[in-house]
């Protein structure tokens, strides 16, 4: 029998729609968000095998008709041979002329990423290991905990809070009326962290490029481990003014559509630092592609979210950095991804890790 008729075909996808409340209503200078707006995607396949994949949708605005693309561009896909990466190929070809940056390309990034775990699960490796992780190796990664915009007493119990769950990098987010406020919450931080852990900071984009430069250069006596976007992500000229001028570590990455837009931010200098979300980058694949050009220019590479795949992919990434946790699936999950002092360590089972807990999910779904 030749390898490719045993390689089992795609079948049907199931999309679902869910609400999943954060712990917490997390404040960014752009924005306030209490909850996940999530499209729930099961692809099916001749094996018996099902990938599964979530995609964060940041506003319920949009998850209907995330949900409705998600259903319409899976159809596409029925008959084709799972393997994942002619079964994109042929998918985005047909998006040629169209164009795909935004809801598209979250679709695509989801399809991707549940193609890659029945994929994985089909050849009964960890998806790490399906890329060439050795899993008997040590494998944790470190992570950092993430919160959001907060006063100087509640950022301090952060802290304390991060530091009691064994965390040693910390990021909050900033981006106060004024310089000063910012400055007083990173003060109470790191006042609060007594160099036990690594400050990282992040702007959501907040800024102009003008304020930016002010900002980020008070920030420098800081010794902060990265600045996050402080100015609009597409904004690739003016992220390298403010990277030029200021010496702390500029990172972005976790808005940019692609591989390609990647190359284009690390060739305008826009960002010492890389951080691509799988449901932007176009999943596993778009990751694969975006870590070798990081790779390329010896740029250090964290994730964005989706921190169960993202753990099995930093695990083979050139330049793995941090490991963001942001346990927003968590409560819908069979296994969400498990962090002990502060480092994550992925199952050694066949797939991404991404498994429901169908009891659960039903209570959240829309
Ligand atoms: C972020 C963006 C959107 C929602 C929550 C958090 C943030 C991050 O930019 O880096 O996690
Ligand atoms: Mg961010």
């Amino acid at each position: 029998m030749t390898a490719q008729a045993s390689v089992p075909s795609i079948g049907t996808s199931q999309v679902r729609r869910a609400i999943v409340p954060f712990e917490q209503p997390l404040r960014t200078a752009s924005g306030m968000m209490r909850a996940a707006p999530l499209v729930i995607l099961d692809i099916r396949t001749s094996a018996g095998i099902t990938g599964h994949a979530y995609l964060f949708c940041y506003t319920p605005t949009v998850l209907e008709a995330a949900a409705r693309l998600t259903q319409d561009v899976a159809r596409a896909l029925e008959g084709q041979p799972l393997a994942p990466y002619g079964a994109m190929q042929q998918l985005r070809s047909q998006f040629r002329l169209l164009g795909t940056a935004g809801l598209l390309d979250m679709v695509l990034s989801a399809i991707d990423m549940a193609l890659w775990d029945a994929w994985s699960q089909f050849l009964g490796q960890p998806l790490a290991a399906l890329l060439g992780a050795d899993l008997s190796q040590p494998r944790d990664i470190p992570v950092y905990a993430s919160f959001g915009m907060e006063d100087a007493d509640q950022t301090r119990r952060n802290v304390e809070q991060a530091l009691g769950e064994g965390h040693r990098h910390i990021k909050i987010k900033i981006g106060h009326p004024t310089l000063g406020a910012d400055l007083t919450v990173v003060e109470a931080a790191l006042a609060a962290m007594e160099d036990r852990a690594s400050l990282l900071i992040d702007y959501n984009q907040s800024l102009t490029v003008a304020e930016a430069l002010v900002r980020c250069k008070a920030l420098d006596a800081y010794g902060l481990t990265w600045i996050e976007e402080p100015t609009r992500f597409d904004d690739f000229a003016g992220h390298a003014e403010i990277a030029r001028h200021v010496t702390t570590p500029i990172q972005a990455g976790e808005n940019l559509w692609g591989p390609t837009q990647v190359a284009a931010s690390l060739e305008a200098g826009a960002s010492d630092l890389m951080m691509p979300d799988l449901g932007k980058v176009g999943g596993v694949t778009g990751w694969q592609q975006a870590s070798a050009i990081c790779a390329a220019r010896h740029v250090a590479v964290s994730n964005h979210f989706y921190q169960e795949t993202s753990a099995h992919l930093m695990l083979v990434t050139p330049g793995a950095h941090l490991l963001e946790v942001f346990r927003m699936a968590d409560p819908i999950l069979e296994h969400p991804l498990e962090v002990r002092d502060g480092r994550a360590r992925v199952r050694d089972l066949p797939g991404s890790g991404v498994e429901w807990r169908e009891d659960r999910l039903q209570q959240y779904l829309r």
